[in-house]
């Protein structure tokens, strides 16, 4: 029979998630029931959760130092104090601007990501702390990208502006920017069309966009999110390059961490290019949603 594993203190700090566990009881296996660690098999566990092939090298030199037969609580510990090195403090909070026009945040991303979800789940949260928050339908590609923030809005109770079908994006925002201002909105969040980032019209249509919505405020806008699924891994680290030539982007939405204990993606992007995680999407739901803070994004990926 095998015996019991015994986890220790990480008992109250270790992952809810259904993938993570897995990570876990496969790391408590293979330390606690061998003789020999596979330093090999260990660092590709480590890739493998997205934590960056060179991270991945230091955490197995540094567990190699030790010179003692590690634990999984070794290795647990030393990961997360090389992702909190690399992570920045938590997110500064989103505050209404001082001229009372609104603060403009742009969602963009590609296709699939989460970017209509995120744009209602962050209305959402901000109506909850008190601010009038418009939408922008500018995904106007697709009739069913409109339909569903119409739908959110109408879930939420948050007003919504679309364009007529195939209207040009930047129209849309214009007009949902006109009735931000005229509402005294605090808040003012365009839901984009997921640009295929290796098509250069759909940059340029976004460069559009800021064009457009600087010509009412032209501070704005004040905040460009990318939506990153964290399942798609390296993909994502691409995706933020990309993006970041076409539309210098404020900031990470880091969606489907539930779906998946890789949240490592976020600690590479911003390594190599400097963009960090602001919100974190934990599930379909509009309450699965919360601000980025280091200490419990760490917990909760590793
Ligand atoms: N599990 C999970 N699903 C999500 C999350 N965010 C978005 N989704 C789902 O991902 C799919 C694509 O989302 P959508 O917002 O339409 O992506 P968009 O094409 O970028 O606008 C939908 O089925 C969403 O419900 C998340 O944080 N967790
Ligand atoms: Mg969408």
């Amino acid at each position: 029979m095998q015996p019991a594993i015994d986890r220790g203190p990480l008992r109250d700090t270790l992952p809810r998630t259904r993938t993570m566990a897995g990570f876990f009881k496969s790391l408590f296996n293979k330390i606690t029931n061998r003789a020999e660690i596979d330093w090999d098999e260990l660092e590709a566990d480590l890739i493998g959760a997205d934590l960056g092939v060179r991270p991945a090298g230091a955490i197995i030199d540094e567990l190699k130092d030790l010179g003692r037969k590690i634990s999984a609580e070794d290795v647990v510990e030393t990961a997360r104090r090389h992702l909190s090195a690399k992570l920045p403090a938590d997110a500064p909070a989103l505050a209404p601007r001082p001229d009372g026009k609104p603060f403009v945040i742009l969602v963009v991303g590609v296709n699939g990501t989460g970017k209509t979800t995120s744009t209602a789940k962050l209305g959402n949260w901000l109506k909850k702390k008190g601010h009038p928050v418009v939408l922008a339908a500018a995904d106007t590609f697709r009739a069913a990208a409109v339909e569903q923030l119409q739908r959110w809005g109408d879930r939420l109770g948050l007003p919504v502006v679309k364009g007529a079908p195939n209207a040009d994006p930047s129209s849309v925002c214009y007009n949902a920017h006109q009735k931000a201002i005229s509402d005294g909105a605090h808040f003012l969040l365009c839901d984009t069309a997921g640009r295929i980032h290796t098509r250069h019209n759909l940059m340029e249509e976004l460069t559009k966009i800021r064009r457009t919505i600087a010509k009412q405020d032209e501070t704005a806008p004040h905040l460009t999110l990318l939506v990153v699924d964290a399942t798609t891994g390296s993909n994502a680290l691409q995706q933020a390059k990309e993006f970041h030539k076409a539309s210098p982007l404020d900031g990470l939405v880091v969606t489907k961490l539930d779906g998946s204990g890789k949240g490592g993606i976020a600690v590479t992007i911003h390594d190599q290019l400097g963009i960090p995680p602001r919100f974190i999407g934990t599930g379909e739901e509009p309450d699965a949603f919360s601000v980025f803070e280091k200490d419990k994004f760490v917990q909760e990926i590793l």
